[in-house]
């Protein structure tokens, strides 16, 4: 028969929420999960939640036919601003679907390669930023990263100019948009009644998602205003999309929540991942090395091209890995269809209830990985090696998500990641500015380095 699931005991009203550290809610989750084992429950105002952390469990759980993705737990409060976006919405929403069908050939590989002189436009700036600093400035990692690519998406989806690297304060939009996701989290986290005393939060929060959908807004009334625009890019597939299963079209609605959608996930995962990578190759020497060596063979000191990307596996290695300790989405949640045990008919899970896919914790499962499961090792991510250990543990690495709701954009985030990494390889050395530092997180539905400055030194005399 099932066994009894364990998990902290909580308190009336609040159940565990109040247990939890507002500021790095995963560090909480992730301790619970050392000490309470591969699954436990956490009580919480919304319902019954559990939280599993080992790979069988999660390989279960990844079978569509018996779970799919929860839209209406730790995503409900971005409804507020992005609605039933592709991100947000319940897959069995029509208008998920449709958005699912119009958006996946302009994220298709040809797309994606069309986008790589506009992606490396953003990147040599960034270069040349840093070659001006000198290598006696401390960079602010993440903000920079963040710059490029919140630039980078808005130039490729929408042809929108940010200019982040002309300012030292972010973009309205930015601001707008950190304020969303971080009163979204905070909403979710307190129990509904006490909205009531955060009144101010709440007209700011609205403040702030009135003025991402008036800019998204305006971005379409320029693109609109140019029709004899023969520009093939994210807006151009959402506003001339035609479904070729239904003959329907996104609504302007629909297109301002998509393109919402697109700019907060292009953007805050893919910088959280060049700054945990950065991290990771500067505390491990011997990597960082290698990544630059197969820079000077593969690149040497020419152009960086299109079809360099497919040909720097260690550098692709680097970021894996990284995803793998520093999942810059640490949980994605899923719902049973109907009642399910899972466990080999150990853990019953009611239909409905809110399972959390703890990333950050399974991914360093030691039934996987063995005692070396937090050290970061490029290697074990090239590609022999994975396909190894993912026919003896499927589904060990998932930072992308899974299924039909996986990732939309993996193939153009980890382009620019790996034309950003090589680019910045080639031409600098880097170094922590403070060498004692040690990490932190940043959370806002994602997870950032928090404090984290290094300093980037030029190897050839000019960039
Ligand atoms: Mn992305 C879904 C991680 C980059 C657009 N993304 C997901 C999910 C994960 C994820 C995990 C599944 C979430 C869930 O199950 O609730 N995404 C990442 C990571 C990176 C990333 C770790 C970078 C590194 N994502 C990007 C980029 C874009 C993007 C870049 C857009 C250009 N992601 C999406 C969209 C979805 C998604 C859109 C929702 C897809 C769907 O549900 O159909």
């Amino acid at each position: 028969g099932t066994v009894p699931i364990p998990g902290p005991s909580g308190w009336p009203l609040f159940g565990n929420v109040l247990q939890i550290d507002f500021e790095n809610p995963t560090i909480t989750v992730d301790d619970w999960a050392e000490q309470y084992g591969e699954i436990y429950r956490l009580q919480v105002p919304w319902g019954d939640c559990y939280v599993v952390s080992s790979q069988a469990l999660i390989n279960e759980l990844c079978d569509e036919t018996r779970f799919k993705k929860k839209h209406d737990s730790g995503l409900l409060e971005l409804q507020n601003g992005v609605h039933n976006g592709i991100f947000t919405a319940d897959t069995s929403d029509p208008q998920w679907g449709l958005a699912h069908r119009i958006l996946t050939p302009a994220f298709g590989p040809a797309s994606i390669g069309a986008m790589f002189p506009e992606m490396h436009e953003v990147a040599s700036q960034l270069a040349l930023k840093w070659a001006r600093h000198g290598p006696d400035t401390a960079i602010m990692v993440t903000d920079d990263f963040t710059r490029l690519t919140l630039d980078t998406i808005a130039l490729c989806s929408m042809d929108y100019r940010f200019n982040s690297y002309y300012h030292d304060d972010l973009h309205p939009f930015i601001t707008a948009m950190s304020g969303f996701l971080l009163e979204s989290g905070m909403r979710f986290m307190r129990p509904k009644f006490m909205n009531i005393f955060f009144r101010s939060a709440t007209k700011k929060y609205f403040a702030d998602i009135a003025l991402l959908r008036k800019t998204a807004q305006e971005v379409i009334d320029a693109r609109k205003q140019n029709p004899g625009s023969s520009r093939k890019d994210l807006l151009s597939a959402m506003l001339d999309g035609v479904d070729p299963k239904t003959g329907q079209k996104l609504t302007d609605d629909a297109i301002i929540d998509n393109l919402i959608t697109f700019l907060i996930a292009g953007h805050e995962t893919t910088s959280g991942l060049l700054s945990f990578a950065f991290y990771q190759l500067i505390k491990n020497p011997e990597t960082l090395v290698k990544a630059q060596a197969e820079v000077d063979s593969v690149v040497g000191r020419g152009p960086l091209l299109l079809e360099h990307m497919s040909k720097l596996p260690y550098i692709s290695a680097v970021l894996k890995e990284t995803l793998r300790l520093c999942p810059t989405i640490a949980t994605i949640e899923v719902t049973p269809m109907v009642d399910q045990v899972i466990g080999g008919g150990k853990y019953f899970l009611p239909k409905g209830s809110d399972i959390f896919l703890q990333l950050s914790a399974a991914h360093k499962d030691a039934r996987v990985h063995g005692d070396a499961a937090a050290k970061f090792t490029p290697e074990r991510m090239l590609d022999d090696s994975y396909q190894k250990i993912n026919k003896d543990f499927p589904n060990f690495w998932k930072p992308f998500g899974n299924g039909q709701r996986g990732c939309i954009g993996r193939a153009f985030a980890m382009q620019e990641a790996i034309l950003a990494m090589a680019l910045l390889l080639q031409h600098f050395d880097f170094k922590l500015d403070n060498p004692n530092y040690e990490l932190q997180f940043l959370e806002m539905l994602t997870i950032k380095p928090k404090n984290f400055y290094m300093r980037a030194s030029l190897r050839h005399g000019q960039t």
